[in-house]
């Protein structure tokens, strides 16, 4: 498959195809969002087609239920699996510590959630996601609609305290309308450039009314498997 692949889907195929070989029989999985957990999803439903496995999978957003659905996959809700055993998912960013940013794809609440509930939390990426110093893709955050304005003020006003470069906040967007999560909630992008300490901005900005998770990923993130346009493939 990987032959007729462009450098990057490359990259992302063969990340998402060595993260199979962490998931068992049986298994409850955290299925993730964005492309390259696409690439895992497709996997796993050739090897539940293919091999018999039996996984229960937990969605991170409902175009990965559809996806997975649509392959074969057995999809249960968070609810009923309680815990997971393992999650695999992209990220938008991994540092050397492993943290990461996510979130790019809209999705960041349920695959904090989704990711916390379980033994393991694994990350397929491209090499072009690993960074010396998180910060420089927009840190999304999730807010409620209801005084969002409010809640924009109350994070520029945060940030521009903090030990960052950027202090740029914007609505994301969806054509001309504001974007809208899966909760129908509503996404702030932070451009900071450089997060100087990510932990204790995760911990400041969950602390502003409005806000209901932020894409800094501390201490979820166990193992990288990082894929390379040539085919090669790394686990971190
Ligand atoms: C998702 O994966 C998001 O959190 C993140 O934005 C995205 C990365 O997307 P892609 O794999 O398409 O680069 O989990």
């Amino acid at each position: 498959m990987s032959a007729q692949l462009s450098p990057i889907d490359t990259a992302k195929f063969v990340a998402a195809k060595r993260a199979c070989d962490f998931v068992e029989n049986g298994m409850r999985v955290g299925l993730g969002t964005g492309s390259t957990a696409a690439w895992l999803v497709r996997c796993l439903g050739e090897m539940v087609e293919k091999d018999g496995l039996r996984i229960k999978g937990v969605p991170t957003s409902t175009r990965t239920a559809e996806l997975a659905r649509s392959v074969g996959i057995d999809v249960i809700a968070l609810d009923e699996a309680k815990w997971l055993d393992l999650t695999i998912d992209g990220a938008d960013e991994f540092d050397n510590e492993l943290n990461l940013i996510k979130g790019g794809g809209g999705a960041l609440l349920q695959e904090k959630i989704v990711a916390t509930a379980s033994d393991r939390m694994i990350v397929i990426a491209d090499k072009s996601k690993h960074v010396e110093t998180l910060g420089a893709f927009p840190l999304p955050v999730e807010v409620i609609p209801f005084g969002w304005q409010t809640t924009k003020a109350l994070v520029e006003e945060t940030v521009s305290a903090l030990d960052v470069l950027g202090d740029q906040v914007s609505l994301r967007m969806d054509g001309a309308r504001p974007y809208v999560t899966d909760e129908g909630n509503h996404i702030l992008d932070l451009h900071l450039n450089r997060i100087g300490n990510a932990r204790q901005l995760a911990l400041v900005i969950n602390q502003i009314p409005g806000v209901v998770e932020n894409g800094l990923f501390i201490d979820i993130c166990d193992v990288v498997v990082l894929g390379h346009g040539d085919g090669r493939v790394e686990v971190r």
